[in-house]
């Protein structure tokens, strides 16, 4: 049988830079100030990012990728799972839709499938993992597809913990309203992906060490019970490997992996910010 020439592709938002072995690839999104354009691909400094912006005073915002960009992440791959960051948060997931469409015109027996996460971060990284590993054990396209759906939608979620959503709300990705949240010097919000993909907010937290184990809490809610979880953080390790080692104490074989932020999801998460994508 021959190798199957297979890629997973993923926005930026994912925080991942690659995949194990296997064939991976990101497209980048933006960061963008009056001063400078921040492309959120390897070459970024991400902790120089984040110290520019806590400095700068003016407007910044984001932009999703180009189809051309999508197109370049998919290269000359026969297969391409694409997975995007929510679909009502950013436009990335229509870009990849498009490129999606235009690359199987023009490669004849291609296949793509665009994976709408309704999350971000850990979430997506779940997700790309899962399809490694379905592809791994040979099932073919139109299973993994269907299998990809249900696991994405059902056995996933996200939740999330930020010191400030001063450019969530700033962007309009977020109301004023929710924003107050956090903000308020100590004060840690913690929310969710709702099914929509849109922030859900759930508490608010007085104190680092408090707001982990509601994190934690709120995951056991969500029917975490021991499964994989990826957990990418701004500039806080501290955050991620105590809510690691609280999540081990109870469940001490579950597969964690922990990774900074790259450039967009710190760009709104803020430093400080954590975000953990679990299996239920
Ligand atoms: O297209 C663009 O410009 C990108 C816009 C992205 C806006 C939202 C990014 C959120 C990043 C914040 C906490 C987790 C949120 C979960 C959302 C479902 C991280």
């Amino acid at each position: 049988m021959l190798e199957r020439n297979v890629k997973i592709v993923t926005d930026s938002s994912s925080d991942l830079y690659e995949l194990g072995d296997f064939s991976f690839a990101s497209a980048a999104l933006k960061i963008v100030t009056a001063d400078k354009e921040y492309v959120d691909d390897a070459h970024l400094d991400v902790e120089g990012m984040v110290n520019d912006l806590l400095s700068y005073k003016g407007k910044s915002s984001t932009s999703c990728p180009s189809v051309g960009d999508w197109l370049e992440a998919f290269g000359d791959a026969d297969e391409v799972y694409a997975i995007t960051i929510t679909a009502n948060l950013s436009g990335s997931y229509n870009s990849a839709c498009i490129a999606a469409k235009e690359y199987e015109a023009s490669h004849s027996g291609a296949r793509v499938f665009v994976v709408k996460s309704r999350s971000t971060g850990g979430e997506m990284v779940l997700v790309a993992e899962r399809i490694a590993e379905l592809v791994g054990q040979g099932v073919d396209f139109d299973a993994v597809c269907s299998e990809i759906s249900k696991y994405s939608h059902e056995k996933t979620g996200l939740l999330f913990m930020l010191e400030s959503m001063q450019n969530l709300a700033n962007n309009g990705r977020v109301s004023h309203l929710a924003a107050k949240f956090a903000g308020i010097l100590g004060v840690r919000a913690i929310g969710k992906a709702s099914v929509e993909g849109t922030l859900e907010m759930l508490d608010k937290c007085r104190g680092a060490h408090r707001a982990v184990e509601t994190i934690f809490a709120r995951m056991k809610d969500f029917l975490y019970n021991g499964g994989r979880v990826r957990i990418s953080h701004c500039i806080n390790s501290a955050a991620a490997e105590k809510l690691k080692s609280l999540i081990h104490a109870e469940f001490p074989k579950a597969d964690i992996k922990i990774m900074p932020c790259r450039g967009l999801c710190s760009f709104y998460a803020e430093r400080g910010g954590m975000l953990v994508g679990f299996e239920k």
